[in-house]
């Protein structure tokens, strides 16, 4: 490839520019901006507004002719003219009849929208009429819609085909006929549109704008911080007001997120002010909340502790570190737990997602993460998606897999439902729930049967090849179809599009890993990675799907009863812990949350501190979680809201702040560490967690370990702790989130993992796993298998994203059933149904859709007052103690 660079003449001087530039691009370099209407950086150029204009001669001595520079190639030696009289008289001309479209109080009201600039520049008044003839659709809770003022420029059609995918805007007739509208011409609502706003965030006039811009004051000051929500770890700049959020809009070079959002993230911020946040300190009085002061209230809850621990040790106690709050503040939170309390009981909701996906990666090759990083999405030749929804739980992502596979990736889809991403798949294979353990042996049948392993990275890399092919032989997919209900010829066609595409990609999520065998299918997932070679190259390995924003890095920060910061164990660490605590973390593992709850109930446990998580709302067999928090002493819950944990149970309640309130890092799913930034004053008295940790361990005495609750402060203690994240200082991470491993200040950091050798540094050795018998399973008095989780709309517990807008899109839970299934039952959509499992029961709005298939039950958990988690049951995965939310026997009648 030729990279010498190119010489050109722009405005009279000659330039060198690399290889492979626009005209715009080139002009950009220098510093002068050209109006682009009709382009967007995240689109590819269609030069169809000519806004962006300039006069190209392809040599010394050749005529000019206007190009749009947008989609012009620099050549050598050619001359670009980027002003004059023809081309400012040409512009004036355009924007002057552009005018006609723009209103002038929405050219005050939105000055940053491309066409409103270029009239403000040109000094050119808006001429159209304050309210169009057309009808404004304001159906979506997010977005308005007002054709009138459109342009005509397809910015909006473009980037919902080609950044989201979800095509809701069509093009129809020509010229100055041309409409822009929804597909079937529907109002938004109706329409397939996620609300993910990339259309409002390109159109360059008032034809597609925020909703909520029309309530709120224009933002005045923007701060980057990352996403609240799920664990792609998008970055965004968020508006603000009065001192209150008011918009918020895609870092362009956001790692995670190249320019996009979702809905939640976009639009999802009003929890913050919502009516109820509490913000001062509670005590439960007589059986009341009662405010308090942080005295007070810091007063009584280490009172409460000093109690518990003098008269039943330190191992009554037990403390929770949140998926929410940052690094430092869970880092906090274990050492409060190890330090002041004398325990390992800590442990964060990990447990219940991807605990099992840390232990089997970190087992097997050494490493408890993610392997890859997103942007291997677009390297990879073919993606092998096993119980995960990433159009739904990780949708940036999730859009990012969908236009790949658009250009050519394959897709293999393992889970019970059609699920958006399975309906565009080569090979769906929807299974039995619970039954991957067989599908994978079956797929790893397939590999030696038809000669389609890496012979060569098995022998430089790999153990146990031979134990393994015994272990795998009778596992014939004929076998397999039996037990997983699906044909054996979609698995050696799964199999074999995983093995030859290269690289082949595995993404999971909880369908694989809330199960008996949780980790053990993690563990048979990445042996078809090692068997295929799969593993330590750009678009390849092993990707759990992580959960919370910042789930990752409270388990890494050592809320985890097993393991220090860094994932440290306990058994090699606790001298080197000893020598910056001044105290050595207690020898004896803890209790992890599941064995927390047990203790409880056996009345051993006597007091538990819950920061940022709903045990109550989340917890599997929700009635047995709730008889363990009624036998605890004390219960202290540090929250934004009280939770259903606080209401039911709480004694004393911390009033946190949200991640717009505070200064930290969140760690992403690609082990990306990004600056969380405080965008808002705190809200009340609310305080950050890391300020409660550090006023609660003073009052227990130790103030002086504590001292320093800033978060950069408490960083750089982390990174002494932590090898793999030394390298990773705050001034580092100003510009750019960085992967760990990164061990020094020259380390870029590591996109891929296990490249020459594995973490652990030896080879890898196969697992050979078998399937267990499951106790749960459907009969005639619990006929059908329903399995839980998420949607788009809603985040888990619903606390954040149910005080916000999002609510209107979804407003409710809902049991998904097959029609066949509703016609026997004589159930209709949307008819309230009591669904009983042998654990509790629940009752849902029917929702009719073959998304599953008959026999099976989907219903999301997202709305505490369904309390969905009274259904599933007490099973855990053997090794982890995750709980099986997926596979619960139940029945279904009228409410
Ligand atoms: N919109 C939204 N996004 C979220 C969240 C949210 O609540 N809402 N929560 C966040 C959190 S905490 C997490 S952990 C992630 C979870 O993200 P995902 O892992 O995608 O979560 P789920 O929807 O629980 O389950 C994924 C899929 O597993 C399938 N499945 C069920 N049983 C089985 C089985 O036996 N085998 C297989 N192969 N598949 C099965 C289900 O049909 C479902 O489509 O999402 C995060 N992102
Ligand atoms: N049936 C069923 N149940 C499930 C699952 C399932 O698939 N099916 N999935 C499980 C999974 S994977 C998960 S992760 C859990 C999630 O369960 P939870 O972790 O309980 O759910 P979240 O909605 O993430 O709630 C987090 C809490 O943190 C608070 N919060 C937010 N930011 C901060 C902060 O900065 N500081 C503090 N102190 N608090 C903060 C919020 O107000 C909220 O109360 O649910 C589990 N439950
Ligand atoms: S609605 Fe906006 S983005 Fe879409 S074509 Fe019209 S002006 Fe362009
Ligand atoms: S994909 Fe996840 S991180 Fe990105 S905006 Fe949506 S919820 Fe936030
Ligand atoms: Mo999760």
């Amino acid at each position: 490839m030729d990279t010498a660079p190119l010489r050109v003449t722009i405005d009279g001087e000659t330039h060198a520019f690399p290889a492979g530039l626009t005209a715009l691009q080139a002009l950009r370099t220098l510093g002068r901006a050209l109006p682009t209407l009709c382009h967007d950086d995240r689109l590819t150029p269609t030069g169809q507004c000519w806004s962006c204009a300039v006069e190209v001669s392809p040599a010394r001595g050749l005529p000019f002719r206007p190009r749009p520079a947008c989609r012009e190639p620099l050549r050598e030696g050619c001359e670009i003219r980027s002003g004059g009289a023809a081309l400012d008289a040409f512009r004036r001309q355009m924007f002057e009849q552009l005018a006609e479209r723009v209103a002038p109080a929405e050219l005050e009201r939105f000055p940053d929208k491309p066409l409103h600039c270029e009239l403000l520049r040109h000094g050119i008044a808006a001429r159209a009429p304050a309210a169009g003839t057309a009808p404004v659709d304001a159906s979506h809770p997010h977005i308005r819609v007002d054709m009138n003022r459109c342009i005509g420029c397809l910015r909006c059609v473009r980037i919902c085909d080609d950044l989201q995918g979800e095509s809701v805007w069509r093009a129809v007739g020509n010229g100055a006929d041309l409409r822009v509208v929804t597909a079937g011409e529907v109002p938004l609502a109706d329409s397939a549109c996620v609300g993910c706003g990339a259309c409002v965030d390109t159109c360059p006039t008032a034809a597609l704008t925020d909703a909520r811009a029309w309530r709120e004051p224009a933002a005045t000051a923007w701060t980057r911080t990352v996403c609240p929500y799920c664990a792609v770890g998008c970055e965004l700049e968020v508006g603000v007001a009065d001192g209150r959020i008011v918009a918020a809009r895609p870092a362009l070079d956001g790692p995670a997120n190249q320019g996009h959002l979702c809905a939640k993230g976009r639009y999802a911020q009003g929890y913050v002010d919502a009516p109820d946040r509490v913000t001062a300190p509670r005590l439960r009085r007589n059986g009341r909340w009662e405010s308090a002061g942080w005295e007070e209230a810091i007063a009584c809850a280490a009172d409460g502790l000093r109690r518990i621990v003098a008269a039943h040790g330190p191992d009554a106690v037990g403390v929770l570190g949140s998926a929410r709050a940052t690094n430092e503040e869970n880092y906090l939170a274990q050492k409060f737990a190890r330090v002041v309390l004398g325990t390992n009981n800590v442990d964060c909701c990990a447990r219940v997602c991807h605990t099992p996906s840390a232990v089997a990666l970190g087992r097997m090759l050494g490493a408890g993460a993610a392997t890859n990083s997103f942007d291997d999405i677009e390297r990879a030749a073919c993606f092998l998606v096993v119980g995960a929804n990433p159009l739904e739980n990780h949708p940036v992502a999730g859009a990012r897999i969908r236009q790949r596979v658009r250009r050519g990736a394959r897709l293999i889809v393992v889970d019970p439902r059609r699920t958006a991403l399975a309906a565009i798949a080569d090979v769906h294979l929807p299974l039995r729930p619970g039954t991957d353990v067989a599908l994978l042996n079956a797929l790893a049948h397939v590999l030696f049967a038809e000669d389609l392993l890496d012979r060569d990275f098995l022998a430089a890399r790999v153990d146990g090849v031979e134990a393994f092919a015994a272990h795998v032989a009778p596992w014939t997919p004929e076998r397999a179809a039996g037990l997983c209900g699906v044909p054996p010829e979609a698995i050696r066609a799964a199999a074999r599009l995983y093995a030859r595409a290269r690289p082949a990609m595995c993404l999971h999520g909880l369908g694989l890993t809330e199960h008996v065998q949780g980790t053990e299918g993690v563990m048979a997932l990445i042996d078809l990675a090692l068997l295929t070679g799969q593993i330590g190259r750009p678009g390849a390995g092993v990707n759990p799907l992580r959960g919370q924003n910042n789930v990752q890095g409270a388990a890494l920060m050592g809320c985890e009863p097993g393991s220090l910061t860094g994932g440290a164990r306990l058994a090699d660490a606790r001298d080197r812990f000893a020598a910056v605590w001044g105290v050595a973390p207690p020898a004896t593992p803890g209790l992890n949350l599941l064995g927390m709850l047990d203790a409880a109930r056996a009345g051993r446990l006597k007091a538990l501190y819950v920061i940022g998580y709903d045990v109550l709302a989340s917890l599997a067999d929700a009635r047995v979680a709730a008889a363990a928090l009624a036998r605890l002493e004390l219960v202290i819950v540090q929250d934004l809201f009280l939770n259903e944990t606080a209401r039911a149970f709480g004694h004393v309640f911390l009033p946190a702040v949200s991640s717009f309130e505070k200064d930290g890092t969140f760690t992403s799913s690609e082990r990306r560490v990004q600056r969380v930034r405080r965008v808002l004053a705190p809200r009340g008295a609310a305080l950050d967690d890391a300020q409660i940790l550090c006023r609660l361990a003073a009052a227990l005495g130790h103030g002086a370990s504590f001292a320093q609750p800033q978060a950069e402060a408490v960083w750089d203690e982390v990174r002494r702790l932590w090898p793999a994240a030394a390298g990773l200082s705050y001034a580092r991470l100003q510009t750019r989130g960085l992967q760990w491993p990164c061990v020094d200040a020259g380390d870029p950091g590591t996109a891929v993992l296990h490249v020459e050798r594995f973490a652990h540094g030896a080879r890898a050795v196969l697992a050979p796993i078998d399937p267990r018998a499951d106790d749960e399973r459907a009969d005639a008095d619990y006929p059908f298998l329903l399995g839980t989780g998420r949607h788009l709309h809603a985040f888990n517990v619903g606390t954040m994203t149910g005080r916000t807008p999002q609510q209107a899109l979804r407003p409710t839970d809902t049991l998904d059933m097959h029609p066949y299934d509703a016609r026997q039952l004589g159930l209709g959509d949307g008819m309230p149904v009591r669904v009983e499992s042998r654990h509790g029961d629940a009752v849902l709005p029917l929702r009719v859709t073959d998304a599953v298939a008959p026999g099976r039950l989907f219903a999301t958990f997202h709305d505490p007052v369904r309390a969905v988690n009274r259904l599933t049951g007490p099973r855990r995965d053997t090794i982890t103690d995750t709980p099986d939310y997926k596979v619960t026997a139940v029945r279904v009648r009228p409410a």
